[in-house]
């Protein structure tokens, strides 16, 4: 008995300081995303998985996160960004250049979605979703559907419209109804679109992001700004809604995947995005997020549905009114500054 008892104690210090070491070995990935982007059933998928876990923290704007990143002292690993966002970091060198070879269901990314010129050779971003911008509108609540960007401006519906909170989107719009491209940094035609936005802000609900969602589906405004995957969330909850991208044209945009150079696990973090490549998990997160995604592998899975949907899958003749924002380096600064000008008139 006395053996038997000094054999399991000697086992057992021998495998304590193994498992202690496993303990202390365990990943955390911290990842950082916009709200309602993926469908947290498959965080837990991957954890369970892989023994990797995740902290998930929430953005609501690319300048959110990028203000973040520079200034936080916590380092991710995994972020989502737009083309322009992306561009922009590359420039800063604040993203890690990916490992294929570690990531082999990238392949399932449609090629058409690997050429883009925020990252022509895609070293530092893997595509997750894409889509428009435009109007969400109650059909019981507008008298009709709207016809151009104006439906904005229109005083028929004040205190009815919902914009969004986003300084690169909501001024890429008022450019865009002006006649001008989203991506100016002509002084003239900023201060025009600061001033109609200064104008409109009478009329406004509310400047949102993802809070809009609810007040749309549930009737508390008629017209909203909104990118298509939010519009096909809504509708799905609602079919009095419509989307609509106006003549004038509009943003087509790109959303990233991306390790940004803090990252403390890089080859967790690919891991994670490889994960996400899968076509049912891609597949899943399609019909958590509502938003169109790169993956011929998951577009075959889920079939006629969602080649059905105009508001994920616009027309090309839409598209090809569609503008990409683009980084637009110092100048930036005077979006800031425009953007703070709008708010606090607002306010
Ligand atoms: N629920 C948030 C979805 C984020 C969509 N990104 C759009 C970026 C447009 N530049």
């Amino acid at each position: 008995m006395k053996k038997v008892l000094l054999t399991l104690l000697a086992l057992y210090l021998a495998l304590c300081p193994l498992a202690l070491a496993a303990a202390e070995e365990q990943v955390t990935l911290n990842v950082y995303n916009w709200g309602d982007y993926i469908d947290p059933d498959t965080l837990a998928v991957f954890e369970e998985r892989t023994g990797i876990r995740i902290n998930y923290e929430l953005y609501e704007t690319n300048e959110d996160m990028y203000t973040k990143l520079k200034k936080s002292k916590t380092s991710y690993d995994v972020i989502f960004p737009s083309d322009y966002m992306v561009e922009r970091m590359i420039h800063e060198e604040m993203l890690l250049p990916l490992d294929y070879t570690a990531m082999p269901y990238t392949q399932n990314i449609d090629p058409r979605f690997l050429n883009a010129s925020y990252d022509p050779t895609h070293a530092y971003s893997v595509p997750y979703t894409w889509g428009t911008m435009g109007i969400l509108y109650n059909t019981t609540m507008v008298d009709e559907a709207p016809a151009d960007w104006d439906a904005l401006w229109d005083a028929r519906y004040d205190k009815s419209i919902l914009m969004l909170n986003s300084p690169r989107d909501t001024i890429g719009i008022a450019l865009k109804r002006l006649g001008h491209s989203l991506n100016s940094i002509n002084p003239t035609e900023l201060e025009e679109a600061k001033q109609s936005l200064i104008a409109q802000s009478a009329l406004v609900l509310a400047y949102v992001v993802d809070e809009g969602k609810d007040k749309m589906v549930s009737g508390e405004a008629a017209l909203a700004l909104v990118w298509s995957g939010d519009a096909q969330y809504c509708i799905e909850r609602n079919p009095e809604l419509a989307y609509v991208v106006p003549p004038e044209g509009s943003n087509l945009f790109f959303d990233a995947i991306c390790v940004p150079t803090s990252s403390k696990h890089p080859a967790e973090a690919m891991r994670f995005i490889d994960f996400l490549c899968e076509a049912d998990i891609a597949a899943q997160n399609y019909e958590y997020v509502g938003y169109a995604i790169p993956n011929s592998a998951a577009v075959e899975l889920m079939g006629d549905a969602y080649a059905a949907s105009a508001v994920s899958n616009p027309p090309d003749e839409t598209l090809s009114r569609c503008e990409v924002f683009t980084n637009l380096g110092d100048d930036t600064r005077i979006y800031d500054r425009i953007w703070t000008e709008i708010i606090t008139s607002i306010y």
